[in-house]
């Protein structure tokens, strides 16, 4: 009887433990644990010697069990925590096994290969530093050595896969750490309130922020991580369509996509809305990367019922790893962090109480924004204990480097290279989809100051645009007098650019082929204006980021028109522009330019076969310092047609049409 008894418990635990959360029975998170910080790897004696396997790893959040592509078997991975002048010995240890299909070019592929970026760090593009183009297939190794230059500002910055074809896929797998270039401990280089609340000498009062887009599932008209799997034909034992419902003919997978059951969330440090506790008065130093390659972040702090909290004060003072000129208050109380962005801030919470972290997106953003994935939730939780004070928030920060001073009051005899950065529906830059790595469509000399523009011709999307090497400071918000792009509803093809009076241009992409099958908006220039919203400032400009800030990453809305300028400092070699929408990525939106030495030829691919960025029916490499040619300019066809390649039905096409 005895053994009945037990038994029937038994029964009972069992039946009790079917009635929770299971993968055959899934329902909503609670999240609040405890607040946890990623493992940290510190240089030792100027170096720091670590090894990354990418591995799979079982990724548990309450109930919920994801397979997934990590660092070291960690999400997020390790933090770094280096010095200006340190060298960065990492072996990159691949355990993938060699079971990919071959998928073509610029398409989603390569789910077990790899590589590593170093985000934002201002380092040679050459290997064995950040060079991108580099393949560690399964089981392979690569050995990384990255040296910190003795200038490198301090700053937040992060790490993960370039490979391209899996970047996306790797990313939001959980495959990202963050990257401190931690501050000069000398209180004449760092002011002395910096260093009370920062490494080296108080890292207690920093609070690492690594935001991962590892559970948005829902595809939603973006790319849901059960559409990558799908995509990339990822082993079925890594997906969640292996569990069934209880009662129900759907898996685990329709549910975790199906928009009703809400499980789109980034986490926090690898949790749902962890709670942090700090004391009342205490400033703490945030450093908050957006870790992902596809929704936006709106950050403030909340109060319990969801408006700004004023028992807390926040206040940016770096953006992109760079020190801002003065710690200033947020814009419209909320801190944009497109893909792959990151801010540090100072944050003082003088009343005790809860407070939330969200990302707040505010329909009133739409014009400066642009159609972006925004995310509304809560990321981390604050309970601030103690009593009321009344510390407030000290404005000095940091001189920066000269590399990254200021750009904006140069003479054009000053700025010595012109460059212009077209986005194209479809994934294309520059009107071509991403061709090769040393396919360079533009060569800026070493040491110059560069003025480059991103002009958006497509109208119905965003994208926010990462440099690598260095960072470039937003100059302006011009008005954009370029054409916009009009597509057909299924395919680039046909595709083609539209002066603003309606008229087809003559200048185009690869892909044209006509106009017939192509569909026109009813409002194609309703973005326009952003340089007169910029201007203006105050509600609805989120978007857009202040004249002499630095970035590495900025958002490009449709239609828009944008002055940036940087220094060619210290790097030679490749430097690669691409779309931090890490699908438009993947697909080819991305191009390499190249910085060389002084004095050696600067020829590139600037021009699309005969047609320079930015243009429409003018067609001049030089636009901003005087319009000189005509028209219609025929040489650039002749010249084309003269290299041998076989005379592109494109271009004849075109040709024709404009003739007659
Ligand atoms: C990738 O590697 C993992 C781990 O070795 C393996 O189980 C899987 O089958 C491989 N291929 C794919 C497409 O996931
Ligand atoms: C986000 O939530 C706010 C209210 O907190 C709401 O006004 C806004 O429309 C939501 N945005 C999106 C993109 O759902
Ligand atoms: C902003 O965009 C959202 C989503 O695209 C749309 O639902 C909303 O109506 C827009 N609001 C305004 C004020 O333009
Ligand atoms: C962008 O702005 C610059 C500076 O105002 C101007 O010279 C250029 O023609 C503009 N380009 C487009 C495509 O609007
Ligand atoms: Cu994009």
């Amino acid at each position: 009887m005895k053994i009945i008894a037990i038994a029937s418990i038994c029964f009972v635990v069992a039946c009790v433990s079917s009635n929770e959360c299971s993968h055959n029975k899934p329902c909503k998170f609670i999240g609040g644990e405890v607040f946890s910080e990623p493992r940290e790897y510190d240089a030792v004696n100027g170096a720091l010697n670590l090894e990354l396997q990418v591995q799979m790893k079982d990724f548990k959040v309450e109930w919920l069990t994801m397979v997934r592509r990590t660092y070291n078997g960690e999400i997020p991975a390790p933090t770094w925590k280096i010095r200006k002048g340190d060298r960065v010995n990492l072996k990159l240890v691949n355990n993938l096994e060699l079971t990919q299909k071959v998928l073509p070019f610029n398409g989603f592929r390569f789910p077990n290969s790899t590589n590593l970026h170093t985000h934002g760090l201002h380092i040679s593009g050459e290997e064995p530093q950040d060079n991108v183009f580099v393949h560690v297939g399964p089981g392979k190794n690569y050995n990384y050595y990255y040296q910190i230059d003795e200038d490198h500002p301090a700053g937040t910055y992060w790490y993960h896969p370039h490979l391209h074809g899996s970047t996306l896929f790797q990313v939001h797998s959980g495959m990202a750490g963050m990257i401190i270039v931690e501050d000069d401990p000398d209180p004449s280089i760092t002011p002395q309130h910096l260093l009370d609340v920062s490494c080296p000498n108080n890292c207690h009062h920093e609070v690492r922020l690594v935001f991962q887009p590892t559970m948005m599932f829902v595809n939603n008209g973006f790319r849901g991580f059960v559409h990558q799997q799908e995509e990339m034909e990822d082993y079925d034992g890594f997906r969640h369509r292996q569990f069934r419902l209880f009662g129900e003919s759907r898996t685990l997978e329709d549910w975790l996509s199906d928009k009703n059951a809400g499980i789109e969330y980034f986490t926090t440090n690898g949790k749902l809305w962890p709670t942090y506790t700090l004391a009342s008065g205490q400033i703490k130093r945030f450093r908050l990367v957006n870790a992902g390659g596809s929704a936006s972040l709106e950050l403030t702090i909340t109060d319990t019922s969801g408006a700004k909290a004023k028992g807390c004060q926040v206040r940016e003072i770096a953006q992109d790893g760079i020190y801002l000129d003065k710690a200033r208050f947020q814009k419209h109380k909320r801190t944009l962090l497109v893909p792959s962005a990151r801010a540090d801030w100072l944050v003082v919470c003088n009343t005790p109480g809860t407070y939330k972290l969200q990302s707040v997106a505010l329909y009133e953003d739409n014009m400066s924004m642009g159609p972006v994935q925004r995310w509304n939730g809560t990321l981390l939780k604050l309970v601030v204990t103690g009593t009321a004070k009344k510390t407030f928030i000290r404005t000095k920060l940091p001189a920066r480097q000269h590399f990254i001073g200021d750009f904006r009051q140069l003479s054009q005899e000053e700025v010595t290279g012109r460059f212009v950065i077209e986005l194209n529906p479809w994934t294309r830059l520059n009107r071509e989809i991403f061709k090769s790595p040393t396919y360079y469509r533009f060569k800026a000399h070493l040491g110059t100051v560069q003025e480059w523009y991103f002009v958006n011709t497509d109208h119905v999307t965003s994208h926010p645009i990462h440099i690598h090497v260095n960072h470039f400071q937003v100059i302006s918000y011009n008005p954009y007098t370029g054409p916009y792009t009009e597509t057909s509803a299924s395919s680039p093809n046909p595709m083609a650019l539209y002066a603003q009076d309606g008229s087809v241009c003559f200048h185009q992409h690869e892909l044209y082929t006509g106009t017939d099958g192509i569909k026109k908006s009813d409002d194609p220039l309703k973005y326009l204006g952003h340089d007169q919203r910029w201007k203006a400032g105050g509600k609805g400009t989120l978007g857009y980021s202040d004249a002499g800030t630095f970035h590495d990453v900025l958002l490009i809305p449709p239609m828009s028109n944008i002055t940036i300028r940087f220094m060619a400092h210290k790097y030679v070699g490749v430097v690669v522009i691409h779309c931090h929408l890490l699908n438009h990525e993947d697909e080819g939106m991305m191009m390499v330019a190249q910085i060389v030495p002084e004095g050696e030829d600067t020829e590139a691919e600037t021009a699309s076969g005969t047609a320079y960025p930015g243009q429409c029916k003018k067609n001049d490499p030089y636009p901003f310092n005087k319009v000189t040619s005509d028209d219609e300019d025929f040489g650039y066809l002749i010249q084309k047609l003269k290299t041998g390649e076989s005379p592109d039905e494109t271009w004849q096409g075109q040709r024709q049409r404009w003739m007659t």
